[in-house]
């Protein structure tokens, strides 16, 4: 089915949206559907929220509204323009954040920013520098926002133990019998379950602050100036609660300093790239450096690795589980995602040292 179709004309009504509007696919990712709808000059982002991922869409709203109205003020005092660096949520025409549509969907709508672009990967080390200043400037911005104060959207999102756990009853359940096919992938995991909790287990023990964060910090999720190539703003605030600054950092490492698609197979070509590291790391803590404490910058490394393995791990289970949560196109496409990740961490594992040593160059 061409997607489009699921933008039927009472959701463009709930939005004041006119019937003629053109409707386009935004690809890119694995949860929700998201379009864009241009009518002349005019262009919004409609999106309908996978309420399988995302049971409260509420509660998300409610954390993208607080957030967005706290970064609209700081954006204000320094001078600059709120409507480009900062997402503007559009209520529908009776003043709801949300539109429940006839197939019981949930849907929102978002101010779409002209002129601007999210790329899937970086072409060049100027746009991961760039997307790097923008991930730590977000959460510079929030450094005095209650973090606490935030729905846990999805409870023990980047716990990493946890993602480990729900891979293992994975493994138990078995229930589309794909198991035998899974044992070098499930020996790679086994043999780092001991590192699984080092993040955890600091932040049990306060060792690292509770901050706000956006969880998932890929390329993409930063829209560039078409013109001056600049980071503009961080968008798919779906995931933002209070977590670690590792798991920003090194989300954004997962998806920036790869070589490679998340999804290519031909291993050979994934790699970790030690400038790409060295390049987004340089923008983050440009932004956000001075006030991470000692632990935080040497938990940057660490986050990393870690990001990878729990989305590489979170990519088997689901293949364990028949493809229930993230989006395939083909029925091997997330194994073929692990893989790719588990390639990715022993590479790291490899550079480990110098990821550290780049981390205090810029701090
Ligand atoms: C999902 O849908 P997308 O691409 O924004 C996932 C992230 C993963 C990412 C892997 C809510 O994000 O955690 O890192 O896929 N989001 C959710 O590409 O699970
Ligand atoms: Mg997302």
């Amino acid at each position: 089915m061409n997607s489009t179709a699921l933008v039927t004309p009472d959701v463009l009504s709930a939005f004041n949206l006119p019937h003629d509007c053109e409707i386009s696919v935004l690809s890119g990712g694995h949860i929700n559907y998201t379009f864009l709808a241009r009518h002349h000059e005019k262009s919004i982002i409609l999106q309908r929220i996978n309420s399988f991922v995302f049971p409260n869409p509420a509660h998300i709203m409610e954390n993208i509204c607080s957030v967005t109205s706290f970064l609209r003020e700081k954006i204000i005092s320094r001078g600059g323009n709120p409507e480009r660096e900062c997402l503007t949520v559009l209520p529908t025409t009776d003043g709801n954040m949300l539109y429940v549509d006839k197939e019981n969907q949930t849907w929102r709508c978002v101010l779409f920013i002209q002129d601007t672009a999210a790329h899937e990967s970086a072409s060049n080390l100027d746009m991961l520098k760039e997307a790097g200043f923008a991930f730590g400037d977000f959460q510079n911005l929030l450094r005095d926002f209650q973090a606490d104060s935030l729905h846990e959207i999805i409870k023990d999102f980047h716990n990493t133990p946890a993602r480990y756990s729900q891979l293992m009853e994975a493994v138990q359940n078995n229930p589309v019998d794909r198991l035998k096919t899974v044992t070098a992938e499930l020996d790679f995991c086994n043999s780092r379950k001991e590192d699984c909790s080092w993040l955890y287990n600091q932040l049990s023990a306060n060792q690292l602050p509770l901050r706000v964060t956006h969880n998932d910090t890929k390329m993409s999720n930063v829209l560039m100036d078409n013109v001056t190539n600049k980071a503009t703003c961080v968008i798919d605030l779906d995931t933002v609660m209070p977590g670690l600054t590792a798991y920003d950092f090194g989300d954004s490492i997962r998806a920036g300093a790869s070589t490679a698609a998340e999804d290519e197979v031909d291993l050979s070509k994934v790699n970790f790239s030690l400038p790409h590291y060295d390049a987004y790391t340089e923008g983050f803590l440009k932004a956000c450096g001075k006030s991470l404490t000692d632990l935080e910058l040497k938990s940057l490394p660490y986050g990393a690795k870690l990001m990878t393995l729990e989305v590489g791990m979170r990519f088997l289970a689901d293949y364990l589980n028949g493809d229930v949560y993230f989006r395939t196109s083909y029925p091997q496409h997330n194994l073929d995602r692990a893989r790719n990740q588990f390639k990715l961490v022993a590479d790291m594992e490899k550079h480990y040292d110098e990821m550290q040593e780049i981390v205090y160059r810029y701090c």
